[in-house]
This record gives structure tokens, C-alpha cells and sequence, in this order.
């Protein structure tokens, strides 16, 4: 179904004229010849090139390709070039090496006419390649503007899988899991191949595909046991260019190695880890490596040996060094068991706290995991201080496309602008060229390993994502990770186009749909930075206390007087003093700190006026009256799409729009409500508060 193709709809192209042209081309297909591409030699990766190629000039085009080998005649045609050999695929070097994935697009004089050129330095350009043609087509380009000279930004664009081996998906808001059934690795991967052409149609190249949270079932997969059937899994990405990798339980020496110990300083468990490895790639030749939460939020790590994060990881390290492989260690400590009364425990510091005085430390196949923001996804952060701060050390960003915090996918919420903002932030960590997209990408401090991973919003979904519309997540993660200089409305642009077809009215008031939906979230959730008030545990709807006297650390700290959380150096918990200047001086004072932060770093009067002009208990009621509004007005414009979209995705969209209106109004009210209560400071507007 179209809920189902998401954006690879691939339909008949509507213009003739641009069909014919493209059709001419795409009739006949020439690779060049080439060790690795005759036929039965062709790597998985190239197979599955020309597979796709053929499905969507097929279904695009209407032609059905001649794949013919060696140099092309006079005549019109696509020619596929390799421009040097890397290998034949499998064993060709891993997705994350520089210029992996790098590929041009030419139009040539040929005969009398042009023919069309894709070369690529490894079978994953020509992939990635490919996914670009079709892309322009089915988004009715010209053939000029198919033209390209492309290369990944981000050397790792991974996903991260938080799916369980009961079928569960932690944070999952798209039904069960693709990967799972009743504790085993599904038998039928037929659905998995078709989300590994999702994601490699967008660029992505790693994929780990369990929690990082790994329960007593999980912690098997890396038994000789569990292996086989990884593997089966490993397959089906290794065809579309991803590599596989698996979160690991610290404690796996005493959990399944029947050792008394997980000291990653002592001789038996290191041995056991490089015993580990060794069947792992027995099994998985070109396995990606390990992702480790470690010490948090309950889970096993180094701590329990008087060990440090860097032991941890390097042992990991040192036993995937010999295949190529990484460890990926999460920075997502902090203490869950504080207490709210005392302040100095800031959690915001944490992993700042625990991980600057470890920079230089680490081997050279660790990159750090670090969340955009020092709390934990919600609708607004300021950025990590993290990044930037460690100078010697592989960093890698790590965003929520599921939405824990931001409407679980029951409401619309496109999150591509807010990624946007925080890749470019100017950390001020060198002089110039300080975003926090060149220290992702590695060329801030010239690091090896760098890139990008974001938690998943898929299931089984029909739609994959829940919401239809939330799928311009997952694209706009795999395009923005690809190139973190698209803008969010150019990718929005892409996404519409290629999922609901090229009329002006569909893709202009889906776009703007889609463009404006994280400001309205925001503005009818918690304010001005301060985040959670949400239901504890499931984190869907408002409770402006629900937190607030529990231990994980996530305070608002509303009286009747004012509310926000002192972090400056001056009188709060000196987070501040983590950024750069001029950054830290920007957030000490409240003249000075943006508005949208003002609560993350500011406990203030509610008359306080804000850089807006308006207090704070003002913005409070208008944002929240014209969230709920903005939030009714999203329907509005779906509803004057019926019958300009299938009735399927039409009704499931109206469907989750009608939640979200009504839920944004009762966000409204509970949050409106609570602060008059609280302040007893009237809305100057008069407007009905309960
Ligand atoms: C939080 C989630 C929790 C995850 C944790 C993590 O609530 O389910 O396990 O992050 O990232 O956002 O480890």
C-alpha cells in the first residue's frame, strides 16, 4: 500500500515529455566492465543497485532496463562507472572510510544526443547513486538538475534500534518489532530487507538492532548460539551497504561467560572479550561493532570494579581492533537516584562531569555517543557542552527520531529543524568553524571515526512510523545526516514530493504543515526550555508535577513566586561554565540568554519580562491559547486535502490530528490552570482559565 512504499511510491510519471527522455536513457544500462561486475561476480551491494534501479524505472518509466557490460555505443543511455576499485563489496573496505559513498552524476555528448553518467568510487556510490536518480525523477526534476558531484558529510549515519527481543520496542510508538518474535530473531525477513532499502535510500550505512538496554535474551545473540541468526540479519543489511552492530551487556563475562567478574582490567574477562570477538566475526565478517550504555540508569559498567569509562571501552576496543570494528560508548550518564532537594547535583552537568577529564583517553576505534542536548530529547534543549570540549576524542551526535518527548507520534511533530539548529551551533571551540556539525563530521579536530546516530521511530507498523507524516523523520534523519547543509524545508520539500506526488497544493500545505508543527508542540507543552512536565514513565501528556519530587533529576521548580533552574555560576549550579565564551556568558545572565532557554538557565519571577517584552506568566497563557489554536488549524489544512490524497493515509492522518487538537487543548488547560493557581497572576487577555 502507499502507507507501506512511504517515500519509494516510484509512480508513473504524470509529464510525458520528462518520462520519455528519462525512459530513453533508463532503457538501456551499461556497466562498465570491471572485474567485480559480470554476472554471478556482482557484489551484493551492486545487485541490489541494479534491482532498484529496474524496479523504479519500471514502475516509474514504464521501460524495463537491458543491463549490458562494457563501454557504451553512440547511443542514448545510463553508464555506471566505478573510478577505482575498491573490492567487489563484501570484503571491500568498511562504510565509514572516508570518500565511501561518494558518487557524480554528468550528462555527456553522445551520437547526436547525451547520455546520462554515474560514477562512484565503490559499489555503495553506485548505490547511493542510484537512489538519487530515482529520487530527481520521481520529483520530476530535469535532467541538469540531477547533476551532482556528491559525498557524505558524516561518515557514520547510523540508526539505533531500541527493539527487544520479546517483539517490544522501548520508546516505540509504530507497534511491535520488525526484528523479533517471542524472544528469537524473526525467521521471514522479508520486512527487514524492504526497511533496509528505506534507509539506504537515504543514505544510512549502521544500524544496531537492539536496545541499548539489554535484557537476559539479548545478551545471548553474541553466544556461539545466538550467532547464526544475527547473521541471517546481518545478510540482509550487508546487501544495502549497512553495516550490522549489536548493544552488548557489560556484565556478558558473568551473564553468559561464566566468569565471577566483568573488571575490564582483569586478565580472564579481557580474554573472554577477545574470544568474543573472534566468533563474532567468524560469524559476521564485516560486523560494525558494539553500542554500550554502560553505568546508567541501572545498567552494568566499569564503576562496579573501581574502573573508569575508558577501561571499559578500550578492552572492548582492543578485541575489535583486529577486524575493523568500534565501540560506540553512550555519554547518557548521570545519577538516576538524586534527590531533588539537593541542588548541587545537577544532572544537566553530568555527562560533561564524567567524560572531559577522560578526553585522550580513549583508543582510537571509541567514539562517544553524546544525546543533542545535556537532559534527555525534550521539545527544547540548549546543546551539549560536550561537544567540543573533548578535543581528542571520536564524537558522535545522537538524536530521538522516535518522539518520547515530542508527541509519540499521535501528534506532528517534524523534527528536522531542531536537529538543524543544534548541528549549527557555534560551539566556539575553535576560532572559526566551530559547529557542532564540524566536530560531528570530524573536521574540527581531525578525528578518524565521526558521524551521526538517532534512535528509531519504526515498527510494524503499516505506515512503519505510526503517524504517516512521521516518516519525514526518518528521511530527513537519513538526508540531514548525509548532508547537514540541506535546509529543513528543502528535505520536507523532497519528502512530500516523493510520498504524495508533485501537485502544488498537496506538497505546498504539507510542507508547511510539516514546517510549522515543532513550534506549535512546543508552544503547548512545558515552556520556555524548562521541558518534562509529562506523565512520569510513559512521557506522553502533561503533568506539570509529575516529576518534580522524584529523584531522576528533572526539575521545574515552580512556586508561587517564580520557577526555572538556576544553572549559572553566579548564584546556580555552574552548569553555565561548561560552554566556551562567549557562549557560557551568554546563558549566565538573563538578559542575555534567548528566550527559548530562559528556564533551562534561570529561576525568575513570573513578571519577568523576556527579551519579547512580555512576562513570563504571559507568554505562558498566549503561547498555550495559540498552541491548542495552531494545533486545530493543522487539521484544518489536512482537511482541505480530501480527495487530493489516497482515502487511506488521508483518514489515518485526519485521524491522529483530531487526537492531537483535542490533547493540545487539554495541554492548554492543565498547564494554564497550573500556573494561575500558582502565581495568581490573571491572563491580561481575560481569556477563561480554570
Ligand atoms: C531515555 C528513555 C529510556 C532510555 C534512555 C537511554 O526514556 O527509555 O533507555 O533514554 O537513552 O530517553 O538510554
Amino acid at each position: 500500500s502507499a502507507l507501506y512504499k512511504a517515500w519509494l511510491q516510484y509512480s508513473e510519471l504524470r509529464d510525458g515529455d520528462l518520462r520519455r527522455v528519462y525512459a530513453e536513457w533508463f532503457g538501456r544500462v551499461y556497466l562498465e566492465a570491471d572485474p567485480g561486475t559480470g554476472p554471478g561476480q556482482r557484489s551484493a551491494v551492486l545487485e541490489t543497485a541494479v534491482r532498484e534501479l529496474r524496479h523504479g524505472a519500471g514502475k516509474m518509466l514504464g521501460v524495463d532496463p537491458v543491463v549490458l557490460i562494457g563501454e557504451p555505443d553512440e547511443g542514448p543511455c545510463l553508464v555506471i562507472r566505478r573510478r577505482r576499485g575498491t573490492g567487489t563489496g563484501e570484503t571491500a573496505s568498511r562504510p565509514w572510510e572516508k570518500g565511501e559513498g561518494a558518487f557524480s552524476v554528468s550528462l555527456r555528448p553522445s551520437g547526436s544526443g547525451r547520455r546520462l553518467e554515474l560514477s562512484a568510487d565503490s559499489d555503495r556510490g553506485v548505490l547511493y547513486g542510484v537512489f538519487h536518480l530515482l529520487r530527481g525523477i520521481a520529483m520530476e526534476r530535469t535532467p541538469e538538475a540531477l547533476e551532482t558531484e556528491a559525498s557524505p558529510v558524516n561518515r557514520l549515519r547510523m540508526i539505533n534500534q531500541w527493539d527487544n527481543a520479546d517483539g517490544s520496542i522501548e520508546r516505540g510508538y509504530a507497534g511491535k518489532s520488525i526484528f523479533y518474535r517471542d524472544g528469537n530473531i524473526v525467521r521471514d525477513v522479508a520486512r527487514i530487507r524492504d526497511y533496509a532499502r528505506l534507509l539506504a535510500s537515504v543514505g544510512i550505512n549502521a544500524i544496531s538492532i537492539n536496545n541499548v538496554n539489554v535484557h537476559e535474551q539479548e545478551t545471548r545473540f553474541i553466544a556461539e548460539e545466538g550467532l547464526p541468526d544475527v547473521a541471517r540479519v546481518a545478510a540482509v543489511f550487508r546487501e544495502y551497504g549497512i553495516a550490522l552492530f549489536l548493544s552488548i551487556n557489560f556484565a556478558s563475562p558473568l551473564a553468559i561467560g561464566g566468569l565471577n567478574t566483568a573488571d575490564p582490567l582483569d586478565a580472564g574477562v579481557r580474554n573472554w572479550w577477545t574470544e568474543t570477538a573472534r566468533r563474532i566475526y567468524r560469524h559476521i565478517p564485516d560486523f560494525g561493532g558494539f553500542v554500550v550504555k554502560a553505568d546508567s540508569e541501572h545498567r552494568p559498567g566499569p564503576f562496579a570494579y573501581g574502573r573508569d569509562h575508558a577501561d571499559g571501552a578500550n578492552m572492548l576496543a582492543e578485541a575489535l581492533e583486529p577486524y575493523g570494528g568500534l565501540v560506540i560508548w553512550r555519554c547518557f550518564v548521570y545519577n538516576c537516584m538524586q534527590d531533588w532537594r539537593d541542588r548541587s547535583t545537577d544532572r544537566a552537568r553530568a555527562a560533561y562531569d564524567h567524560f572531559k577529564p577522560l578526553d585522550g583517553r580513549f583508543r582510537d576505534n571509541v567514539l562517544m555517543q553524546i544525546k543533542n542536548g545535556p537532559m534527555d530529547f525534550q521539545v527544547r534543549e540548549p546543546v551539549s557542552p560536550l561537544f567540543g570540549a573533548m578535543r581528542q576524542t571520536n564524537q558522535v551526535i545522537e538524536f530521538q527520531i522516535t518522539q518520547e518527548y515530542t508527541g509519540q507520534q499521535r501528534h506532528l511533530c517534524y523534527l528536522i529543524p531542531q536537529w538543524k539548529q543544534v548541528l549549527d551551533f557555534e560551539t566556539h571551540a575553535v576560532p572559526d568553524g566551530g559547529e557542532v556539525k564540524r566536530i560531528v563530521e570530524g573536521s574540527g579536530f581531525g578525528m578518524k571515526y565521526s558521524g551521526v546516530a538517532a534512535v528509531s521511530n519504526t515498527g510494524d507498523d503499516a505506515c512503519w512510523t505510526g503517524h504517516p507524516l512521521a516518516q519525514a523523520n526518518l528521511y530527513g534523519y537519513g538526508r540531514l545526516t548525509w548532508d547537514p547543509d540541506l535546509s529543513a524545508e528543502e528535505i520536507a520539500q523532497e519528502w512530500v514530493g516523493q510520498t504524495f506526488g508533485n501537485d502544488r497544493e498537496v506538497a505546498e500545505t504539507v510542507t508547511r504543515m510539516l514546517m510549522s508543527s515543532w513550534p506549535i508542540y512546543e508552544s503547548y507543552t512545558a515552556p520556555l526550555g524548562v521541558g518534562w512536565m509529562v506523565v512520569p514513565h510513559t512521557h506522553y501528556g502533561p503533568d506539570v508535577d509529575g516529576y518534580e519530587y522524584s529523584r531522576w533529576g528533572t526539575y521545574h521548580f515552580a512556586d508561587r513566586d517564580g520557577i526555572g533552574v538556576d544553572r549559572t555560576v553566579a548564584t546556580g549550579t555552574g552548569y553555565t561554565a561548561q560552554y566556551f565564551s562567549p557562549n557560557r556568558d551568554i546563558y549566565e545572565s538573563p538578559g542575555t540568554c534567548p528566550d527559548e532557554l530562559l528556564l533551562f538557565f534561570h529561576h525568575v519571577p513570573y513578571g519577568h519580562r523576556l527579551r519579547s517584552g512580555k512576562t513570563v506568566i504571559q507568554h505562558i497563557y498566549d503561547t498555550h491559547f495559540e498552541g491548542a489554536e495552531a494545533a486545530e488549524d493543522l487539521r484544518g489544512k489536512w482537511t482541505s486535502l480530501e480527495g487530493k490524497v489516497d482515502s487511506e493515509r488521508y483518514a489515518l492522518v485526519a485521524e491522529r490530528l483530531a487526537e492531537q487538537a483535542e490533547h493540545a487543548r487539554h495541554w492548554r488547560d492543565v498547564i494554564n490552570t497550573y500556573f494561575y493557581r500558582k502565581s495568581g497572576v490573571p491572563d491580561e487577555r481575560g481569556r477563561r482559565i480554570y
